[in-house]
């Protein structure tokens, strides 16, 4: 079996649930990628991110291109052979990540040419060159190579920027070619523009690709404005082909998204947060930090089941976290990212029983509750 294809399963309201098949295995959606931007997901073992439930992971193009390459993951089998996940990778293309962290960058209708953040050495991305990167990777959906402008900005900008995206996704399409049990993914641009996303999702529909990404969200324009933009964007996108939301976000984005019409959804979030103490719960977010923590003895969440909430209690997990300890980072991460995938199961299950509308109230009433 060497094809790929997204079954839809059930639909409730704009809400979707369904199942990516792939070689590497299925994905079922809305799914939550976990992050491993360095080929791994920072502080957890690749089994133990597929026991909370993830599906598929994310790695980075710009990342790995700089360290430790490409050319040195392909000739060590590949990527998911170099970080033992034989699951479904998705790759970003590394355009967003230049204009985010490398320095002196130089945009051209070729591409992009910039500096390494790591070590100042010069580099190139171009669609050409992504979808080698990728390629050399042994990404499963490779992402074209594209723009994300900064928001605010002003409409004439947004404007270009989207359709030079638009000629980069059909060099991206050119150079990807036909690769079998391999899928490539279009991303839309325009801002929060509603006719800008329009002319963008045509573009990408008469290139023709494997799935569809909103890309350009989550930049800094808030919540409303996003959920405002998701109004209308998944919708002008193929309802046949998954969609999937870059870089979103926290719990209640996602909650949001996913009723919206998003399939997927992809945020260093529960991982980076994990590290610095923050855990996310069902009653909302948790500051392990807190010196009320110091003498409970209660978990984290007596509900959940994964590692840190079945044995050790918010005194120990404060005490780890304070002394600096490694594991503090690990059992938050892992719970965090436990609690991400089961809140993407209660939405599939919710999706397929025709009750997302509850779910999305109980969702928000146990938060409003606050912490225990
Ligand atoms: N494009 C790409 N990657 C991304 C984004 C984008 O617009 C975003 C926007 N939130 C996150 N990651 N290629
Ligand atoms: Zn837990």
């Amino acid at each position: 079996m060497v094809e790929t294809s997204f079954e839809l399963k059930a639909r409730d309201g704009r809400a979707r649930t369904g199942v990516i098949n792939t070689p590497r295995g299925e994905i079922r959606t809305p799914a939550f990628m976990p992050v491993g931007t360095a080929a791994t997901v920072k502080g957890m073992l690749p089994g133990s991110v597929r026991d909370t439930g993830a599906d598929i992971l994310l790695g980075n193009t710009y990342h790995l291109m700089l360290r430790p390459s490409a050319e040195r993951i392909a000739r060590l089998g590949g990527l998911h052979r170099f970080m033992n996940w034989d699951r479904p990778i998705l790759t970003d293309s590394g355009g967003f990540q230049v204009m985010s962290l490398a320095e002196l960058r130089k945009l051209t209708e070729e591409g992009v040419t910039f500096r390494s953040h790591i070590d100042g050495s010069k580099h190139m991305l171009s669609p050409e060159r992504s979808m080698e990167i990728q390629r050399l990777l042994g990404s499963d959906i490779v992402m074209c190579f594209d723009e994300c402008p900064a928001l605010p900005a002003d409409k004439a900008r947004i404007a270009d920027s989207m359709r030079l995206s638009m000629r980069w996704a059909q060099r991206s399409r050119d150079a990807f070619g036909d690769r079998p049990g391999h899928m490539l993914f279009g991303i839309q641009q325009g801002g929060l523009e509603e006719d800008l996303r329009a002319e963008s999702a045509e573009a990408l529909q008469s290139i023709g690709f494997d799935g569809y990404a909103v890309g350009g969200l989550a930049v800094g324009e808030g919540q409303e404005a996003m959920f405002g933009c998701l109004d209308f964007a998944p919708e002008q996108l193929p309802h046949d082909k998954p969609r999937y939301l870059m870089g979103v976000g926290k719990p209640d984005d996602i909650v949001g998204a996913v009723k919206r019409g998003i399939d997927m959804m992809d945020c260093v979030l529960p991982s980076r947060s994990g590290r610095t103490g923050q855990a996310w719960t069902r009653r909302g977010q948790v500051n392990i930090k807190n010196a009320r923590h110091a003498d409970d003895p209660r978990p984290l969440d007596e509900h959940c089941t994964c590692p840190a909430c079945r044995s050790y209690s918010r005194a120990y997990l404060h005490h780890v976290f304070r002394s600096g300890e490694m594991i503090s980072g690990m059992l938050l991460t892992w719970h965090n990212l436990h609690y991400y995938q089961e809140l993407m199961q209660g939405m599939r299950d919710a999706i397929a029983r025709q009750s997302f509308a509850q779910f999305e109230a109980d969702f928000h009433a146990q938060r409003q509750q606050g912490d225990i």
